[in-house]
């Protein structure tokens, strides 16, 4: 079937904006069915033309519109756009607008949740509040000013400095605000309601004050406090490493519990999904402090990676995600451990973007056509972004980085410009040439790099060979080769690193291949090497080397680069469960032999090196298995999976019980080594069950009675899931007794329920969206058990008699019509119907078809949908 869609915007299509705005001022009068917005903008034709100023807008009720103070009706109006002809070259428009902020529940331009009102602008949903030229290249100044009731709404935020505030007789009050810094509509954002309000200051490095304020929900209080820390570590640590200083006298974060993603770098006024701001031990894990202090410093790193430099057009949304999101690792790996935030980082591509690579979405990090923005907020834009960013780290090496970077800012602060002036500047401030490598920009999907090699025992030489090439993707049929910096290290037989100063690529262990095909040779060698490649993931592609599993274990216990030796050991694992999974009834006892061999080796590694233990400990999950094969065979490769786990539980429950046994904490604190212990002792636990030990229900129900922190309580549930069905649901029982006042812990329990292996599943899904705390109008709830099953529940969601994608499918109709982003979200694992066996594939696109025939399908659904169903491979 094929099906029609919207028109797509083009990259090549972009044009400077017609007019340009200096100033803005803008009143809010706040009410949550019809709060009025009066908002005068100074604006200027743009060159010489007689085009007419044509504002975006939408969802919104247009008041009343006067040029230069006088009323004009000879407008036209559709409703995308207010059009306005003029022959002025420099006037004032005064454009109100009505909104209700209650019905919106899209969770984009104004609107009114849980009791207080909320802006989310990016990327347009300021044409939600008023008519305005919404696009990141028209940069003003802000005015605001708030009026609302002072009793509901004590407190009244938006961008910049208060310099202004006063009461009304009728019980409301107002605020203003004023923002010094250009910036464009989607940065814009307001806060009204009655929070707790946490507060703290920083001395900037020029010895400036900078007032920290956090908001929260009443009664939280005490959980802001680890969300300040990190805050204050992101600020120390970006004038540190890239020399960059606040430059406000006060940075405002507001938790708000229903939110369409994590946060929003709003200039000076961070919105923030709750998840991502509290925490104390008893409710939140180790991820979740981890997870706060890396969306903090995100958003905080946007102020210069983003707002002070910002993106032309939305193609470019790249220059300020990926860049932000490479700044955020950084920062993470510096504030823990280096290797496990690696590992982390490589999970998301692999287990992600792969898979969107290989899917009908697939793109390059600045898309080329776009139809509904919000859809372009991927791990390829964000993730692979970021690995680009990284490749030019690489390339240029810190010093270089960072010179690129103070020229950067240098020659664009304050503008909005695109991801080519980012690699120009990085090129010109250390004269490496990079013009091959911005093809990254421009060529989607993932590059495979196959490595052969020979070896001539009689000359000692050692022969390298690279070859790669990037498959055909949905959107892109002819590929080129890429400028790829390719990490290598040679073993000797010892484990040593073998070097030779006539063989530079050794020396640097690194080549630089931007050809088909690349040779290196080495002489000399009195045996074959083993090659450990890609160290530390260096770029974003899939490896192909004949690894024997004897040169997986080599390298597991000798590469000098840690990541890659966790990189063997999955390798290893994905060997292992890829040969079950084809020959279920012959396996390769000799390989699980020298799997387990090498297995029973890492546990050594537990005091030294627990972060990376706890790693390579774990095996690959079904997501990133699910991209090392043509077709996915979903019964026989999870259930393949499930069986090495099980040969590991069960050959060495000794092992897993004494190291258990060996991870031992004093009262819950976040620091480093608690967390090895925990992720150890919690990893431990779900062998010990699923090997069936004696000791396993024993040891999950003290653990559960004496657990002092969530990551103790949510590892018993976990590991629970293993263990008979009975146990679990008491568990399960008694958790929601205790938390089901806390939304977000409630959250980890509908997401445990929905990931359930059970043949019920479908069953219970619906009993679990009846629940009294379960609301289609709350993004984290329908994350938690929608996305969860859809994204993780592999045996449920692909259920063979097609159940698990109807049930999927019949909630994305009902959430179309509430909230179209939230719902273009959790489709894509039915968009991802390519890799699946016929059967499969036909189910899923019944259902996709399903939802393309629904009248009122959002641009957002209509997008996927459409590029989904409309698929054919090169
Ligand atoms: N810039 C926002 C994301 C906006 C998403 C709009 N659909 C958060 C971030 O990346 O920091
Ligand atoms: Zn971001």
């Amino acid at each position: 079937m094929t099906v029609s869609s919207p028109v797509a915007k083009k990259r090549s299509d972009y044009q400077t904006p017609d007019f340009l705005i200096s100033h803005v001022d803008m009143v809010f009068h706040l009410d949550v069915v019809k709060t009025r917005v009066i908002t005068t903008s100074q604006i200027t034709r743009n060159g010489q033309h007689d085009r007419p100023l044509v504002l975006d807008g939408e969802s919104i009720k247009l008041v009343s519109v006067a040029l230069n103070e006088d009323a004009i009706h000879d407008y036209s109006l559709n409703d995308e756009q207010l059009s306005i002809q003029t022959t002025e070259s420099t006037f004032t428009l005064c454009v109100e607008t009505e909104i209700n902020p209650s019905e919106n529940k899209t969770l984009e331009g104004l609107y009114f949740s849980a009791g207080a009102y909320c802006t989310q602008c990016e990327a347009e949903g300021f044409r939600k509040i008023t008519y305005f030229l919404d696009r990141p290249d028209v940069l003003a100044k802000y005015d605001v000013t708030i009026f609302a009731d002072k009793e509901r709404y004590p407190h009244l935020l938006s961008n910049g400095n208060q310099i202004g505030k006063g009461q009304l007789d009728d019980g409301r009050h107002w605020v203003k605000w004023q923002d010094p810094f250009n910036k464009p509509s989607y940065l814009f954002a307001l806060v009204a309601g009655d929070f707790d309000l946490l507060t703290d200051n920083f001395i900037t490095q020029s010895g400036r004050n900078v007032l920290l304020e956090l908001y929260v929900d009443k009664g939280a209080l005490d959980k802001g406090h680890h969300a300040i820390a990190s805050l204050k570590k992101a600020m120390a640590w970006d004038e540190e490493v890239f020399g960059l200083e606040y430059d406000l006298d006060i940075y405002m974060v507001v938790a708000v519990d229903f939110f369409n993603m994590g946060a929003m770098e709003n200039k000076g006024l961070n919105v923030f999904n709750s998840k991502f701001v509290l925490a104390d031990a008893q409710s939140a894990t180790d991820d979740d402090f981890f997870n706060i202090e890396a969306v903090i410093g995100h958003e905080y790193f946007h102020n210069w990676t983003g707002n002070r430099v910002t993106c032309r057009d939305w193609f470019q949304l790249s220059l300020k995600e990926g860049l932000t999101v490479f700044r955020d690792q950084q920062f993470s790996a510096d504030m823990s451990s280096p290797v496990f935030n690696r590992i982390k980082n490589v999970q998301i591509i692999r287990e992600h973007q792969f898979a969107e690579d290989a899917s009908a979405m697939a793109h390059p990090i600045r898309p080329e056509e776009v139809i509904e923005m919000n859809n372009f907020y991927t791990v390829t834009v964000y993730d692979k972004g970021a690995e680009v960013i990284r490749m030019m780290h690489t390339l240029l090496g810190v010093d270089g980085f960072r010179k690129g970077v103070d020229l950067y800012f240098e020659r664009f602060d304050g503008q909005a410009v695109t991801c080519d002036d980012f690699v120009q500047a990085m090129q010109d401030a250390t004269d490496i040439d990079l013009t091959h490598f911005r093809l990254w920009y421009s060529q989607s999907g993932t590059p495979k790099v196959t490595v052969t090699d020979t070896f001539e025992q009689s000359s000692g030489r050692y022969t390298l060979t690279f070859t790669q090439s990037t498959p055909p993707t949905a959107d892109q049929a002819q590929k080129h080769a890429l400028h790829i910096p390719f990490k290598f290290e040679l073993l000797d037989q010892q484990g040593m690193s073998i070097s030779d100063d006539s063989v530079p690529e050794l020396e640097a262990k690194m080549i630089e291949l931007t050809q088909a095909k690349h040779e290196i040779t080495v002489s000399g060698l009195s045996e074959k090497p083993t090659p450990s490649l890609l160290l530390n993931f260096s770029a974003p592609v899939k490896v192909d080397y004949p690894y024997s599993h004897q040169q997986l274990s080599h390298i597991i216990l000798h590469s000098s680069d840690e990541f890659s030796r966790w990189d063997a050991s999955q390798s290893l694992y994905s060997r292992c469960i890829h040969s079950l999974a084809t020959a279920p009834d012959s396996p390769d006892e000799e390989l699980f032999d020298s799997m387990l061999v090498a297995v029973s080796g890492m546990f050594e590694l537990a005091d030294s090196n627990p972060a990376l233990a706890a790693a390579m400990l774990s095996v690959p999950s079904f997501e990133t298995l699910s991209q090392q094969v043509d077709e996915i065979q979903v019964e026989a490769l999870y259930h393949a999976q499930r069986s090495i786990r099980n040969l590991i539980a069960t050959s060495l429950s000794e092992k897993w019980l004494a190291l258990y046994n060996k991870q031992i904490t004093g009262p819950y604190q976040y620091d480093a080594d608690d967390v090895d212990k925990r992720r150890l002792r919690n990893l431990s636990l779900s062998y010990l069950v699923q090997g069936d030990s004696p000791q396993a229900s024993e040891l999950l129900l003290a653990q559960f009675a004496s657990a002092d922190n969530m990551t103790d309580s949510l590892g018993v549930l976990k590991a629970a899931q293993y263990g008979p069905v009975d146990q679990f649901d008491h568990l399960m029982f008694q958790f929601e007794e205790r938390w089901r006042h806390d939304p977000l812990v409630l959250d980890k329990w509908f997401a445990l329920h929905a990931n359930m292996e059970r043949s019920d599943i479908l069953a219970r899904l619906p009993l679990l969206l009846s629940h009294e705390k379960f609301s289609l109008d709350n993004p984290n709830r329908v994350r938690s058990v929608l996305g969860s099953f859809a994204f993780y529940n592999v045996l449920g969601f692909h259920a063979i008699d097609g159940s698990g994608y109807q049930f999927l499918a019949d909630y994305i109709l009902k959430l179309n019509s509430v909230n179209p982003q939230v719902a273009a979200r959790i489709i894509t694992p039915l968009t991802q119907w390519q890799k699946f066996d016929p059967k499969r594939q036909e189910l899923m696109r019944y259902q996709l078809a399903r939802i393309a025939d629904c009248k009122t399908l959002s641009k957002d659904l209509i997008e996927k949908v459409t590029k989904s169903l409309n698929y054919t491979a090169h």
